[in-house]
Order: C-alpha cells, then sequence, then structure tokens
C-alpha cells in the first residue's frame, strides 16, 4: 500500500504532465478502447491513481465514466470503480489531511475554522445514496447535444460517513435572514475567465439534517479523485451539488448567482424538465432531484443468450422517495412482470431487482421499468432538454437468442 503523501506525489504527477499513461505501469491497457452504443462512442480505458481502469472521456480534467459491468457487482460501487467529473483543470493534488480546514463564514454569529480532527469528533451519520451526473446517459440523446457524452456510468452508490451540515450550521449560528448556504471546494481554473465552481443550497434544504460532510466513502477515506478529504453530499440530489474537496461554506441572505447556478446545471420549469427538441424552455429552475430510473445490469446491448430460463438482474433508484416496484418486459412493452427487489439500503441508495423470464429463439428487446414510492413511473419515450439531463426512458436491451 502507499501511503497518502506518496500517492498524492503521485497523482500530481500523473496529472501534471497531462497523459496519465505515459506514467502509467498498466500502460498496455491505456490502447484498449471500448464503445459505448452511440455515435462516437469509442473510449478509452484509461488508469489512475487509486481507480482501476475506467471509461477515459477528458483527461483535463480528468472525467471518468464506470464501466457498465460493475453495476452488476453489487448494490454499492466500489470506490476505485466510482465515476470521477470535474468542471475545472487546477484539481487539488496536495491536500494535507493535517493542515486542511474547513471554514464556516458569512451570515453566522461564530465564523468557524474546523479540522478534519474537529470534523471527526463531531457526532457521526452514515447514509447510502446515489451520486449521479446531471449529464449521465446524456450521450443517448437524440437528437444529439452538447455536453460530455456520458453513456450510463456517470453514476455510483457508496455509503457516506461523515457529520451532517446541520450540526456544522448549528456551530457557527445562522443569522435571520439567512437565505442560501453556497459551497466552494478547493479546485479551480486555470484561467482566471473561468468562473470558479461553487454551488448552492436553500438554508432549509442545507439544515435537513440529511445533508452531510462526508469524510468517509465505504468506510475509507474518499479517493482523491472524488474529493479527498471532504465532500458535501446532498442525498437524492444530483451530483453537481455534492462540492468535493469542500474547504468553504459561506451563509449568504440572497440567491446564489453564479455561472454554476444562474445559467448551468438548469432544466425547464415544468413537471417533464423536457421541451420540444431542438427548442430553448422559456423558464429554467436549477436541476434538483433524481428522476427515477432503472437498469438490466446483467445482459448487455446486443448480447447473444440462450433459449430458455434466465433470472435478468439489475439496480433502480430515485431522488429520495424510495422503489415501488420494478417491472420487466420481454416483448419490446407490450406485457410486464414484477421483480423481486432486494434488500433496502435506504430509499437514497440503489436498489437491486431479480426476474425470472423464459425466453424463446429469436430477436427480442428486454425493458425495466421502475415506480418510485413517490409514484413517478419511467416514460417510454425518452424527454429531452437542451443540455442533455435527467435521462430516465425505459431502458431496452436488444437480445438474439438461440
Ligand atoms: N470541487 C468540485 N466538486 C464537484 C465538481 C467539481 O467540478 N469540483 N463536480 C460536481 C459534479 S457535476 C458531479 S457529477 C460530482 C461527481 O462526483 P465524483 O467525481 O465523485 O463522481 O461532483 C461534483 N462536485
Ligand atoms: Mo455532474
Amino acid at each position: 500500500m502507499l501511503d497518502r503523501r506518496e500517492m498524492m506525489k503521485r497523482v500530481g504527477a500523473g496529472l501534471a504532465v497531462g497523459a496519465i499513461t505515459s506514467l502509467n505501469p498498466l500502460k498496455a491497457f491505456a490502447r484498449d478502447t471500448v464503445t459505448l452504443p452511440f455515435g462516437n462512442g469509442e473510449r478509452p480505458l484509461v488508469k489512475y491513481p487509486q481507480k482501476r481502469l475506467m471509461i477515459g472521456l477528458t483527461q483535463r480534467p480528468p472525467q471518468l465514466e464506470t464501466p457498465f459491468s460493475v453495476f452488476n457487482e453489487g448494490v454499492i460501487t466500489p470506490n476505485d470503480a466510482f465515476f470521477v467529473r470535474y468542471h475545472l483543470a487546477d484539481i487539488p493534488l496536495n491536500i494535507d489531511p493535517d493542515t486542511f480546514t474547513l471554514e464556516v463564514k458569512g451570515k453566522v454569529d461564530h465564523p468557524l475554522k474546523l479540522s478534519l480532527k474537529d470534523i471527526k469528533k463531531m457526532k457521526a451519520k452514515e447514509i447510502v445514496a446515489v451520486t449521479q451526473c446531471s449529464g449521465n446517459s446524456r450521450g443517448f440523446f437524440n437528437p444529439r447535444v452538447a455536453g460530455g457524452q456520458s453513456g450510463n456510468g456517470a453514476m455510483g452508490n457508496a455509503r457516506w460517513r461523515g457529520v451532517p451540515l446541520k450540526t456544522v450550521l448549528e456551530q457557527a449560528g445562522v443569522q435571520t435572514g439567512a437565505k442560501q448556504v453556497v459551497f466552494g471546494g478547493m479546485d479551480g481554473p486555470v484561467s482566471d475567465k473561468t468562473p470558479d465552481f461553487a454551488k448552492a443550497l436553500d438554508i432549509d434544504h442545507a439544515r435537513d439534517g440529511e445533508v452531510m460532510l462526508a469524510y468517509l466513502m465505504n468506510g475509507r477515506d474518499l479517493p482523491v479523485l472524488n474529493g479527498f478529504p471532504l465532500r458535501l453530499v446532498v442525498p437524492g440530489y444530483y451530483g453537481t451539488y455534492w462540492v468535493k474537496h469542500l474547504n468553504e461554506i459561506t451563509v449568504i441572505d440572497s440567491v446564489y448567482d453564479n455561472f454554476w447556478m444562474k445559467t448551468a446545471y438548469r432544466i425547464p420549469d415544468n413537471a417533464c424538465a423536457c421541451v420540444e427538441p431542438g427548442t430553448a424552455p422559456k423558464a429554467t429552475v436549477p436541476i434538483n432531484r433524481y428522476n427515477v430510473r432503472s437498469f438490466i445490469t446483467n445482459v448487455a446491448e446486443g448480447a447473444k443468450l440462450k433459449a430458455g430460463g434466465k433470472l435478468l438482474k439489475g439496480i433502480a433508484f430515485d431522488g429520495g422517495t424510495g422503489i415501488k416496484e420494478v417491472a420487466v418486459s420481454i416483448d419490446g412493452g407490450k406485457t410486464w412482470k414484477n421483480a423481486r427487489l432486494g434488500r433496502n439500503y435506504g430509499k437514497y441508495s440503489f436498489r437491486a431487482w431479480k426476474a425470472p423470464v423464459k425466453l424463446a429463439a429469436g430477436v427480442h428487446e428486454l425493458k425495466v421499468r421502475a415506480t418510485s414510492n413517490g409514484g413517478q413511473v419511467q416514460p417510454a419515450d425518452a424527454t429531452w432538454n437542451p443540455a442533455g439531463y435527467m435521462r430516465n426512458v425505459i431502458e431496452t436491451v436488444h437480445v438474439t437468442v438461440a
């Protein structure tokens, strides 16, 4: 095992030269590629520190997608396979956990400077929750839209341990008139024309007791690329709010209007968060909770299967009401059969499901459809919005059975 300082050095060295492959002990693999099932879907498989081979989307900043087969290994996504998304190229490489501090300031009675030790002394809490990028599955949008062309691997589910943001805000003493809380991380832009990354939550949301500052992910320190040593966890909300390398919390008495809140990460202000393809929404709101999704994880697109019995397996999740029901279809959606749900790790977690089916020889469309406890059902037809967010159409896997 590498100690942390050595690891940081290697992360630093690797990223500084841009091409991780040149330093990579697994260099040979970097020439391997995978092809995601949409136009221009070819991607390199890349090796980064603390990560297994991942699907590379960009190098600087690193954006890595989880190979989809990982989701068939269990409902918890291993740290070394968890996806990575950054906006800005200057990512922090030499974080010393002993000198790291989190500042809490703005409209508070007692501004705080907390060390990691201080934070770890507070009463801890654990939650299993999905992180999903707003643009997960963007590559499937039709018509295509600009932005990172992700397949379905820009999501993951982990057990997070840390302290409720509420506890920290109480310690700081939020003043009356507070409207939002702004979160900043240690990464930054390379050019000062690029707006720094920061996100905001409404004060009531920030104080709901569920939003937390996490320092452990699946029982281990956060991987560097997933926000070491501290990140915000916003259960049920899109990944954009889950600020990594979190070192600044500012309570404000207005609605935060930086680029990342006012311009980016906004969705059409209607129930489907969608518009007629090719058109622009009239009004938008900041992206917020996940919609309901489900996937078959043990049969890949285009698979060839043997005729007879087959146990379909997969996962489902939503924005925090929990999964009520998952149904599968082997006839392209004409008939549906309920799946059996697996163990419940809480309403923010992936929920495993299983369904035995009998497949006759021929070509089939397998489909899976989840319904949330909140009554939301996946749509049969894909919705569209110009940013390519929130795809949640009923997934279809085409198979040939012989
Ligand atoms: N500091 C920082 N935090 C960040 C981001 C970032 O660019 N910088 N990107 C956000 C976005 S858009 C997503 S989807 C998640 C991804 O988390 P991950 O890289 O741990 O998978 O981190 C969020 N937190
Ligand atoms: Mo994201």
